[in-house]
């Protein structure tokens, strides 16, 4: 069976520690188009701030994944498809590799076929993320590019992301990094906030992943977002 995000072309991350913009509600976001919705940020992913989205969202029938941080969280709700769990390579911290993954597996009743590990190369020295992670993000194009090989061919991972949060990354970066890819699928996200820069980062990444501008400008803002992937995708 493929997995689940095979064929996702753009997915909406929701931080459940950021309000929605005036006039919006969780369950329009199942209507624009998106693949995915992933809950997920790197503070307060709590039972209290993410059950109340699920729920909202249980109506829905896309494909609702929560990324747990540092926490360890299970959610019930039928909703939810399962988990994707950020492995962050360049990490200075080791709770953001292993640590806090040991904790969750060591206090939780997982069912591992709702588990899905994501290998997260976080690459904006400013965002929140390297300052958690204390990420190392001062590198070249090879080094990214040995992190995604690492994560693939030694670690088996399924899925690689380039995490700029924050900032709209280098697409020759971008494409470097999914040309070193065998089957792994290549997560972009970071700075989409328009039509055209989600066309750009479509072109050059398997998966596109918006976020901030879903609380900061909205959610038809982030509907041309999708069809700056879409177009990306099928028009050539
Ligand atoms: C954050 O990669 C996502 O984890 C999306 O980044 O918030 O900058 O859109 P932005």
């Amino acid at each position: 069976m493929a997995a689940a995000w095979a064929q996702w072309e753009h997915v909406t991350k929701v931080d459940p520690d950021k309000p929605l913009h005036d006039g919006d509600s969780y369950v329009d976001i199942a209507d624009i188009g998106t693949d995915a919705i992933i809950i997920g940020g790197t503070t307060n992913v709590t039972e209290a701030r993410v059950q109340p989205i699920l729920d909202a969202l249980s109506s829905t029938e896309i494909p609702i994944f929560v990324e747990p941080t540092y926490r360890p969280t299970l959610f019930h709700n039928e909703a939810l498809s399962g988990y994707l769990l950020p492995i962050v390579l360049n990490a200075n911290d080791p709770l953001w590799i292993t640590g806090a993954h040991h904790e969750w597996v060591r206090s939780s009743d997982l069912e591992w076929k709702a588990v899905h590990p994501e290998a997260y190369i976080v690459l904006n020295p400013a965002s929140s993320v390297a300052t958690y992670t204390q990420a190392d993000c001062d590198l070249d194009v090879d080094d990214v590019v040995a992190y995604a090989e690492l994560a693939e061919q030694i670690l088996g991972q399924d899925i690689v992301y380039l995490e700029y949060s924050g900032t709209l990354g280098n697409p020759a970066v971008v494409a470097a990094t999914r040309n070193a890819l065998s089957s792994a699928q290549l997560f972009y996200g970071g700075g989409i906030h328009d039509y055209d820069s989600a066309y750009e980062m479509a072109n050059v990444a398997d998966t596109v992943i918006v976020g901030d501008v879903l609380h900061e400008a909205g959610i038809e803002t982030v509907e041309e977002t999708v069809r700056g992937a879409r177009d990306a995708k099928h028009e050539s």
